[in-house]
């Protein structure tokens, strides 16, 4: 399966000259190391490339190589291929959808469960922990591996799967880090670009957050509401998510953030056997089953109340259904 789709994308490169690239809203390491991978990728074999984004990119990723080549807007009229990564919907790729009917096909790179196979070629692959990871088998196969790729493939990996902690992170993930390790890479350096970045006032945010976790009866879910959310440049809900996980024996986190009096922001994050992608799409989201989110047009107290009575009865008939017959 994988080889075909291999086979079928690197004749499609092969056969084409001009790509677009772009990968989903919202860009972190994932989404942004996968497309200028790609690039460079494309680059190596003298094609033309555009990186083409619906948002700006983070401050935090300027340090990413050739990160300033990427566009948010594009003149061009015509591409051979558009390579859609780490994207589960044409429409994650925000007002680049309109763009996509200028590529004469499209290339769908991608490891979301709730991917849509909306491309012309759809390489997907859920048990990936990162679209990078991905990426690194089709820069393997061309040989083009160089420092700047490594770089790029390797942030997307560690950022995609919590710093290798996630339950997405196997014997490949490892074989492809330690491939990558070779070209001289400082994890410590890319940690503190991405994560070393708070100020006092975060450290405190945060601490009111985890003072007011609420859980339910049985200690197996775990959640916060949070009635002033700032977007920073830089990811708190991670920061949260991860203080959260060293609960012993909770199985969903979820952060419930009000954006304004009736839309809130639910991400969901899930340690062991609960599909929160599932519970995500029930709401209107999606993502991984590890960790998902989904925006609902209703208030914070009102969304939080509907999830979490979704959530409790999602974890139960799932603990009924594998309780030990005796
Ligand atoms: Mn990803």
């Amino acid at each position: 399966m994988r080889k075909n789709l291999l086979k079928k994308i690197i004749d499609k490169i092969n056969k084409s000259k001009n790509f677009m690239i772009t990968a989903h809203m919202n860009l972190e390491g994932d989404a942004l190391g996968s497309e200028l991978a790609m690039y460079l990728l494309l680059k190596k074999l003298k094609k033309k490339a555009v990186i083409y984004n619906n948002d700006p990119t983070p401050g935090i990723y300027h340090f990413l190589p050739f990160s300033r080549v990427i566009k948010n807007e594009i003149k061009q009229e015509k591409f051979d291929a558009a390579m859609v990564l780490d994207c589960s919907d044409s429409s994650r790729t925000g007002k680049v959808k309109d763009d996509l009917g200028k590529a004469a096909s499209i290339i769908n790179i991608d490891h979301h469960i709730s991917n849509t196979y909306f491309g012309d070629i759809n390489w997907v692959e859920p048990g990936a922990g990162s679209a990078a990871q991905m990426i690194y088998l089709l820069c393997e196969k061309f040989k083009v591996m160089d420092k700047n790729i490594a770089l790029c493939l390797y942030t997307g990996i560690f950022t995609d799967t919590g710093n290798f902690t996630y339950a997405s992170t196997d014997w490949e993930t490892h074989r492809i880090a330690s491939q990558l390790m070779k070209y001289n890479l400082h994890p410590h350096a890319i940690y503190c670009n991405i994560h070393s970045l708070c100020i006092p006032s975060d450290l405190c945010f945060i601490g009111k957050i985890i003072s007011s976790l609420k859980f339910d009866s049985r200690k197996r879910i775990c959640w916060a509401t949070i009635n002033e959310w700032k977007d920073k440049n830089y990811d708190l809900t991670e920061v949260i998510f991860s203080t959260m996980r060293l609960l012993k024996g909770v199985e969903v986190f979820i952060l419930f953030k009000k954006i304004d009096k009736n839309r809130t922001r639910v991400n969901f994050r899930s340690c062991s056997r609960v599909d929160v992608n599932r519970i995500a799409k029930f709401f209107g989201g999606g993502g991984h089953k590890r960790a998902s989110g989904t925006t609902v047009n209703d208030s914070l107290e009102i969304t939080a109340r509907k999830v979490i009575s979704f959530t409790k009865r999602y974890t139960d008939n799932l603990s009924q259904k594998i309780r030990p017959r005796i």
